[in-house]
């Protein structure tokens, strides 16, 4: 009897002094599933020059300074004289994720240029042994986490670390063969055991870019994981297919709702790591509308911020993410432990969550006076506006029910309708399910990644912009899509191009992965008199069994920048 109270005190006690209670494995993962919405931080050295180097602005992503500029380690290590986050307040990060309406929080132990920002005993080149500031940020923020109850997780560079010779990535300082095995053994496996040890109990391990490492070394890291924390979830860029749920491309919305357990890294604007000159801000209404399309295809949104060398959030990512969390709070029941869609989506119009005996309509281009969802066999009870809870009238017939919506959206970011049917999950007719193969696939430039720093969206014509001729990162608009079947599909490309600015070539790519292009069709811009008009372009194969297929966009000179590309259109001829 003393035993049993006493265990029990044990770990009431151990519970409430990190004020996370210890769940198993699979409960961690049921969690993954439903709280949907999570901040990603990039913060380490790279914030010192913030995006540029020797007076000069550099391109791309701002964590990548090193590996841009192939700054010499030695020189390298200097930044650390530099950073001083004084302003950190890891309770003032933490707040700020929950006013987002974030549930977890990921931030980088180590990225690829081998700074830890905890203190590491296994190097100096960490924050609290290489920089005036001496204290560890990364305690103060996971007890911040536990105190808000948002999940707390580490991203670790395992494969890449520019500061070793024995890692992937730095041929500049270390240009001879490498032995992967001996930085796995020497830093890696022995930092991942200390942020497992010292941080509570970790939601979960984001490992990133997998090279070098063979499919062994991929399992024993995976399995050390789940040995020192059993909960402990880890993403599949721990490589060779290991890991607890896919990781998707960075900023690559699937095109179409897809079952598996997956997560979206995102950016706020081009980079992770704090860039002084990147404004590029997206705005608030299309990442709400975003998280949305994220939630209703089947994934988690983590949405990054990249803090200054002071320790300070920027202005604009604090703005924007508020204003999420003020969505959120009136519309959170449409978002978190929902399930995904069991339609097909063929326009823009609206997506779709569920829960037992509800969907949830968003509604991000307000449709007029009807909006129309074809195929649900579920006959709806009830429907109503989830921020005001007023009834909205609907008439059902045959498999088609049709809402009756005031004229103007009642709110212009993403309306949500509740119908509340009459099965716990909806019956959806053949040929509107999600995963039905279609013959006619469009791929529209708002569900597009766009890559490149040049890109715009023009919300007024929904079309991509701006394809202007740079050095990496190309300016390309990229869709992945997971349900396309095998075959030949005509390639149709929506555009609108002023006639004097004719004549670029146009690529369409079939990829792999990002580096890896299998199939490349081109075609020649025309004038259209700046009017939208289809063109054909082509014919690409799809080979059997493609789990996802990245397909790309881009002109192979700026003669055409300013064609606004609106959608392409997969026509499946055999
Ligand atoms: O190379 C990194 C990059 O710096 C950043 O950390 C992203 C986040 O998903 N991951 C890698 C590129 O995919």
């Amino acid at each position: 009897m003393f035993r049993t109270w006493l265990v029990t005190a044990i770990i009431l006690i151990s519970m409430s002094c990190s004020m996370r209670p210890q769940l198993t494995h699979e409960q961690e993962m049921q969690k993954f599933k439903d709280v949907k919405f999570g901040m990603f931080i990039h913060w380490g050295l790279y914030s010192v020059p913030a995006g540029r180097w020797k007076g000069e602005y550099d391109r791309g992503i701002g964590e990548w300074i090193m590996n841009h500029q192939r700054i010499p380690v030695k020189e390298y290590e200097q930044l650390a004289k530099q950073f001083n986050p004084v302003k950190f307040n890891a309770e003032t990060w933490v707040q700020l994720a929950e006013d987002a309406g974030m549930k977890y929080m990921v931030i980088t132990s180590k990225h690829h240029d081998g700074f830890a920002m905890y203190d590491s005993k296994v190097s100096d080149f960490d924050i609290v042994d290489a920089t005036p500031y001496q204290k560890d940020p990364m305690k103060a923020l996971s007890k911040a986490c536990a105190k808000h109850h948002i999940k707390f997780g580490f991203y670790y560079s395992h494969a890449q670390d520019w500061h070793e010779p024995n890692a992937a990535g730095n041929d500049w300082d270390f240009p001879e063969e490498r032995d992967y095995s001996i930085y796995l053994r020497n830093k890696a496996i022995p930092q991942v055991k200390e942020i497992l040890s010292g941080y509570g109990p970790l939601f979960l391990i984001w490992f990133d870019t997998p090279r070098l490492l063979t499919e062994a070394d991929a399992i024993e890291l995976g399995n050390l994981v789940h040995q020192l924390q059993p909960a402990c979830l880890v993403n599949s860029r721990l490589g060779f297919d290991q890991g607890d749920y896919e990781q998707m491309g960075d900023n690559a919305i699937p095109v179409e709702p897809y079952e598996e357990k997956w997560e979206i890294p995102a950016t706020l604007n081009d980079t992770w790591g704090y860039k002084v000159d990147d404004d590029n801000w997206k705005n608030p209404k299309d990442l709400i509308q975003k998280l949305a399309d994220i939630v209703s295809k089947g994934g988690n949104y983590l949405l990054n911020v990249g803090p200054t060398a002071e320790g300070l959030i920027p202005d604009e990512s604090q703005v924007i993410l508020r204003e999420i969390g003020q969505w959120l709070k009136v519309n959170g029941e449409s978002i978190y432990d929902t399930e995904m869609s069991p339609f097909y989506y063929s326009d823009l119009i609206w997506r779709c969550t569920t829960k037992p005996g509800k969907l949830f309509f968003h509604i991000l281009n307000w449709p007029g006076t009807e909006l129309k969802i074809p195929g649900l066999e579920s006959p709806v009870k009830k429907a109503y506006f989830l921020a005001n809870s007023d009834q909205v009238p609907f008439v059902q017939k045959g498999n088609s029910v049709t809402f009756s919506l005031p004229p103007k959206a009642l709110d212009d970011r993403n309306t949500v309708l509740v119908a509340e049917i009459d099965d716990q999950t909806a019956k959806v007719e053949p040929g509107y399910r999600y995963n039905d193969p279609h013959n006619v696939n469009i791929m529209y430039a708002r569900e597009g990644r766009m890559r490149g720093e040049d890109l715009k969206y023009d919300w007024e014509s929904q079309s991509c912009t701006n394809f202007i001729d740079t050095p990496s990162p190309v300016n390309e608009l990229f869709w992945y899509t997971y349900h396309l079947t095998e075959g030949d599909y005509q390639v149709d490309i929506e555009y609108a191009c002023p006639d004097e600015s004719a004549g670029s070539v146009i690529r369409f790519i079939r990829a792999h992965g990002l580096h890896e292009d299998i199939e490349t069709i081109h075609g020649t811009v025309e004038g259209t008199g700046n009017q939208f008009e289809i063109k054909r372009l082509g014919k690409i194969t799809v080979p059997p069994n493609q789990r996802h297929i990245l397909l790309k966009f881009g002109l192979d000179d700026g003669k055409s920048a300013d064609i606004k590309v609106r959608k392409v259109i997969l026509t499946k001829i055999n």
